[in-house]
């Protein structure tokens, strides 16, 4: 039995495609695979939250996917033979309790348990950001999200206590600790997201026309975490109003994760709190990927006791906020936010007071 667990992204959005930087950590809510060998010669996978169940022969897995849960394993385990590793006849059990559509990668999750437990069984040996670009390319060319790697980098690599500064380009990263009187707490808007759908895949069409602009002057410019502001005060006209405003936040946002990959490690939260709010107006603003619940939601932490810094995380339209909050002040700012959130919008939020946990591993 193997556990992948789902993620919270402190700051750094829509910049992993753009091969620039995240600072992600794995949360408490996971995805357990449980796998066996079978001899009979069918692969079959189990959705225990659905109570539903696929079986195919070895060696005829789906050409296409099916649009349902059962894309996120079955296109793992077609990556894994396209690697040229033989799936042989396997029972795998999936569980977890990442909360769907809400911007915490539970289908990360689900590729990343799935890869853990079927490596391990066919004796595949990848490394930690080869696995994690396996799930990627399952999503990629499988399940037909355009995603980049943050969530499964994290998902895989993640330290248990530390928040993980991540260069996308070359899958370099630096472990920050998150003080053990730091909470990260976690408010579901209760608005769906999905990566699957049409608004991330557009945004993501105009950070790559923005850089196709900038590009024509500096061939040196392959993604925008090469760009710089001044670039886009100078190009800027040369493209759409929209791509200038979504290549700002990325550009912006590239610069903001670092600085609080260093307010962390530093443990200077007031400069991490102030990043944080400044990015969330910019993934607001100017990629216009918030709605105004999770705008709600932040503007209604901000005075409550407690709060170092807020801002929507994962890709955008609804799902969670991340709050790091003093710990000693976490269950009170729960129920405050819930109330006031109830108040604002009617909506009951769920608001969990997450841990930042390990990476993949077994399960004893
Ligand atoms: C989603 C994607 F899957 C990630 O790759 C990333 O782009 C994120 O949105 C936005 O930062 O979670």
């Amino acid at each position: 039995m193997f556990a992948a667990p789902g993620r919270v992204n402190l700051i750094g959005e829509h910049t992993d495609y753009a091969e620039g930087f995240v600072m992600p950590a794995a949360i408490d809510f996971a995805t357990l695979a449980g796998v066996s060998p079978r001899t009979d010669g069918k692969v079959a996978i189990r959705a225990e939250n659905y109570g539903e169940e696929r079986v195919y022969e070895t060696g005829a897995l789906p050409q296409t996917r099916s649009r349902d849960w059962s894309d996120y394993p079955v296109g793992v385990l077609k990556m894994m033979e396209e690697d040229g590793y033989r799936i042989p006849g396997l029972s795998l059990t999936l569980w977890g309790d990442v909360p769907l559509g809400s911007g915490l990668s539970s289908s990360a999750a689900v590729e990343v348990a799935t890869a853990t437990a079927v490596a391990d069984l066919v004796n595949a040996k990848y490394t930690g950001p080869e696995l994690a670009r396996l799930c990627q390319r399952a999503e990629n060319q499988f399940v037909g999200s355009a995603c980049g790697i943050m969530d499964q980098f994290v998902s895989v690599n993640a330290r248990e206590g530390h928040a993980l500064l991540l260069d996308c380009r070359d899958l370099s990263y630096r472990l920050a600790p998150i003080p053990e009187d730091v909470a990260l707490v976690i408010a579901n808007t209760m608005v769906k997201h999905a990566v699957t759908g049409g608004e991330y895949t557009s945004r993501r069409a105009e950070v790559e026309e923005a850089t196709e602009a900038i590009r024509r002057h500096r061939p040196e410019v392959k993604f925008l975490r090469d760009a710089t502001v001044e670039d886009l005060e100078r190009w800027g006209g040369e493209m759409s109003e929209n791509a200038r405003k979504r290549a700002r936040h990325v550009i912006t946002e590239n610069q903001r994760t670092v600085a609080a990959a260093k307010a962390l490690i530093c443990k200077d939260l007031r400069e991490l709190g102030r990043l944080m709010a400044e990015a969330h107006w910019s993934y607001s603003r100017d990629f216009e990927a918030s709605c105004e619940e999770a705008d709600a939601m932040v503007e209604l932490a901000q005075d409550l006791p407690g709060l170092i810094g807020a801002r929507l995380t994962g890709g955008g339209f609804g799902g969670c906020t991340v709050n790091l909050v003093e710990a000693g002040s976490a269950e009170e700012f729960r129920s405050a936010l819930k109330e006031r959130y109830k108040a604002r919008t009617g909506i009951e939020a769920q608001v969990y007071i997450c841990h930042a946990s390990a990476g993949a591993h077994r399960v004893e």
